[in-house]
């Protein structure tokens, strides 16, 4: 049995719900080969990463996937890269809201998903729901938690990936949730 650290965001931008925390607590505690470890983590630049690299090492768990939400999209997307750049269009939860900062001060300008993205959308589709790849996580805090992420992780003994999901309003979370466990069951 493998240990995966799955996470997902705190509510942000003013609204109650994110629908990723809806999504990841529906899912079961064991999937295929894996023990999940569920874990809540603030829409903040920098603390989201950190508190997910103190508990992956803390529960020296073998990989680690985010779960954000991107309201707009209709399809769950596991991303493919993550970018070197910060740039919000709202503030964080914290308020920050940096305009083209770098994640890494002199870091790569991109880097790809250490977990087999394709593999992971094309059996959402095979379930019959919605999903599709990514190949923009965006610039807010998912794409700079994937991005740290990724970086902290350069070995990929502890592959790495983030999946975007819908917003509540547009699909149901228990349609999300088989969507992710689907993904996850093709993780070796
Ligand atoms: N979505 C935001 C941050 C938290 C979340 O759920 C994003 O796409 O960056």
């Amino acid at each position: 049995m493998k240990t995966l650290l799955i996470t997902a965001f705190e509510p942000f931008g003013g609204e109650a719900v994110n629908a990723s925390i809806e999504a990841v607590t529906r899912l079961p505690e064991h999937i295929g080969n894996w023990k999940l470890m569920k874990k809540i983590i603030p829409v903040v630049f920098r603390e989201a990463a950190e508190q997910t690299i103190t508990m992956a090492e803390a529960l020296e768990v073998d990989a680690v996937l985010c779960i954000g939400q991107a309201a707009g999209r209709n399809k769950v997307t596991p991303e493919l890269v993550a970018l070197n750049l910060q740039y919000a269009a709202i503030p964080d939860n914290m308020g920050n809201c940096p305009k083209d900062s770098p994640v890494v001060k002199g870091g790569e300008n991109a880097l790809f998903a250490t977990m087999p993205i394709r593999t992971m959308a094309a059996a959402i589709t095979a379930a019959g729901l919605p999903g599709a790849v990514s190949y923009s996580a965006g610039s807010y805090v998912c794409n700079d938690i994937y991005y740290e992420l990724l970086h902290y992780f350069k070995n990929p003994s502890v592959p790495v990936g983030f999946i975007h999901v819908p917003a509540l309003n547009t699909m149901a979370s228990e349609q999300t949730a088989a969507a992710l466990e689907a993904a996850i069951a093709v993780l070796d």
